[in-house]
């Protein structure tokens, strides 16, 4: 069994801005505004934070252009691995968008995932796999990551 320290990020999103652009610190992509935060906490605690910055909320993919631009950044920001805004806590199984309740269309699992059951129900860009998409638990704050594989 191999401890890995993981970085965890959180990725907030506001969608629908309008011309007078993003806020100081955000990034504008295709009609919406991008935070990178750098703070080790777990779900919940990351969707807070978004709120508590200009409204926003845990980010929400659309589509593979959104999720291969989020992806090009975050390959900046290595080793961090982040959160984002999809969940199956209340069904599991049916990943929705915590932002509006919407099932999710497109979706980046890497190869095996999700496979966590009701033990994993939030969702991660993860870092070693290149960004793909993994489920892991809500409450993992990630200061220590235990990889089973080899
Ligand atoms: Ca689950
Ligand atoms: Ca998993």
């Amino acid at each position: 069994m191999i401890f890995v320290l993981i970085f965890v990020g959180l990725l907030c999103g506001i969608t629908g801005y309008t011309s007078t652009g993003c806020y100081d610190g955000w990034l504008a992509f295709d009609g919406s505004c991008y935070y990178f935060g750098t703070n080790s906490v777990h779900f919940t605690e990351a969707e807070h934070f978004c709120r508590q910055h200009n409204g926003g909320h845990l980010i929400h993919v659309d589509s593979k252009l959104e999720n291969d631009f989020i992806k090009s950044r975050l390959r900046m920001f290595k080793p961090y691995t982040w959160w984002m805004g999809l969940t199956d806590e209340l069904i599991e199984g049916t990943w929705k968008w915590f932002d509006n309740g919407q099932i999710a269309n497109f979706t980046d699992w890497h190869p095996g995932e999700p496979n966590g059951g009701m033990a994993e129900s939030c969702v991660i860009f993860y870092s070693p796999s290149d960004f793909a998409w993994v489920d892991t638990p809500c409450l993992n704050n990630f200061t220590q990551f235990v990889n089973s594989g080899s």
